[in-house]
């Protein structure tokens, strides 16, 4: 199986990326660089035409969407990351969909806002929203965490929650008022396969 990844640093590919390496999934990186707009460009459009990252080409047919693809590799990698259990499997799959439906969503307001209005004024009020939503929706991770990850065992779930937490810092979150969601970042950043994964995005920022 050939699998190339197409990523960009410090984005919501990491999750992917890092779930790839965890699985033991031998791939290759194909790295946008979003400082010239390369999502943008008819290069890019031909894998993705959504322009966004990531997108995974398996065998040469493209899959997007973290969610997807993290279940996608958890399944490829042998199934270790994704509960076997039908309703731990359904609990991590509602927080991967809650991540990338609100959360993530949430912090595109701060970058992004053009997608929604072109009004300077709008995403100045959409940017000044953003330490509000993600602070919500931190309070609620927080809250959810009861243990040391998402499921009962770690799954792909808790990398796609790192990629994002990792992000909050940024976004006006004050992590000390989220304390397990912040020792929850950490446990997974320690991760071997994780740390590599972040070394990789640092040096390619
Ligand atoms: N729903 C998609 C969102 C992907 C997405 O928005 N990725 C961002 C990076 S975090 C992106 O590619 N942005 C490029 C742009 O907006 O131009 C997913 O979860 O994979």
């Amino acid at each position: 199986m050939t699998l190339t990844l197409h990523l960009a640093a410090g984005t919501i590919s990491m999750c992917v990326h890092a779930a790839l390496e965890e699985a033991g999934l031998p791939h290759d990186l194909a790295w946008v660089d979003f400082g010239t707009g390369a999502q943008g460009q008819p290069n890019y459009l031909k894998v993705n035409p959504k322009g966004r990252v990531p997108a995974l080409e398996i065998d040469g047919a493209v899959l997007t969407e973290a969610p997807a693809l993290l279940e996608w590799v958890a399944e490829a990698g042998g199934g270790a990351l994704m509960p076997r259990d039908p309703l731990e499997a359904a609990h991590v799959r509602e927080m991967m969909s809650y991540l990338a439906s609100t959360v993530h969503v949430n912090h595109a307001h701060k970058m992004r806002g053009h997608r929604w209005t072109d009004d300077p004024a709008a995403q100045a009020a959409m940017r000044a929203g953003v330490p509000g939503t993600m602070t919500a929706s931190a309070r609620f991770l927080d809250a959810r965490l009861r243990g040391d990850w998402v499921g009962p065992d770690f799954s792909v779930a808790d990398l796609h929650l790192w990629n994002i937490t990792r992000w909050m810092p940024g976004d006006g979150v004050d992590m000390d008022a989220v304390p397990a969601l912040r020792a929850h970042h950490d446990r997974v950043a320690a991760r071997p396969a994780v740390a590599r994964v972040i070394a990789l995005h640092e040096a390619a920022a």
